[in-house]
């Protein structure tokens, strides 16, 4: 169709372990696109504004108790309540760094299916146990080394091959340049026109 050729956004994710860098690496990606002059935003899953990301929020820092299969569905509400805020932003030209999406855990359920698939998923790889030596696990739920084991294997089994794993381990700022190549490559593929599409199909 014509709009398949429409110039848009890139929709970019940033995935790994707690502590793998995620978050730092994610903003340093909005200044160096913005700093380019492109439009881009940052954005992180679970979403805590919404009233679902507060069921969730409330649930990760232990205020409440929920069944696992309860709390995926909600993860994977809390996408659908931004999904078409997503698919807007992109197709207006702006570039989403995402920390965090669909892969984390419970994220092969049927309730993903018609998410929006990244265009980009990068993996901050760290072993779980580097990732615990670093400052500061936060206390939350999950933020605990034997979950992470569990968490790095679930990885394992959902990365494909067109994820770019890169080695959490390195420099700083060795690791922004790589990352750095890689998104710049990605939106400029978007801006060509790069279809949009969705997760799981
Ligand atoms: P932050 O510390 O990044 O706010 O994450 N999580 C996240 C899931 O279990 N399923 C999901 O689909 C998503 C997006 C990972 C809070 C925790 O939420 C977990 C860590």
């Amino acid at each position: 169709s014509e709009s398949n050729s429409e110039s848009r956004g890139a929709l970019i994710v940033l995935e790994g372990l707690d502590r793998s860098g995620k978050t730092s690496q994610s903003s340093n990606l909005l200044k160096y696109l913005e700093g380019l002059g492109h439009s881009a935003e940052l954005w992180r899953f679970p979403d805590r504004s919404t009233d679902v990301g507060q069921m969730i929020s409330s649930y990760l820092t232990n205020k409440s108790q929920l069944d696992d299969h309860t709390v995926h569905i909600l993860f994977s509400a809390n996408r659908w309540e931004k999904r078409s805020l997503m698919e807007t932003k992109l197709k207006s030209g702006t570039t989403l760094i995402v920390d965090r999406y669909s892969f984390f855990w419970g994220g092969f359920l049927a309730p993903e299916d018609g998410l929006l698939a990244p265009d980009l998923v990068l993996y901050l790889d760290i072993q779980p146990e580097k990732a615990a030596e670093r400052a500061g696990y936060g206390g939350e739920r999950y933020e605990q080394l034997e979950f992470q084991r569990k968490v790095a294997r679930c990885y394992e089994v959902l990365r494909d091959a067109s994820w770019k794993i890169i080695d959490a381990c390195q420099p700083m700022e060795d690791i922004e340049k790589q990352l750095q190549e890689i998104v710049l490559d990605c939106v400029t593929i978007c801006q060509k026109g790069k279809p949009l599409s969705n997760l799981w199909s």
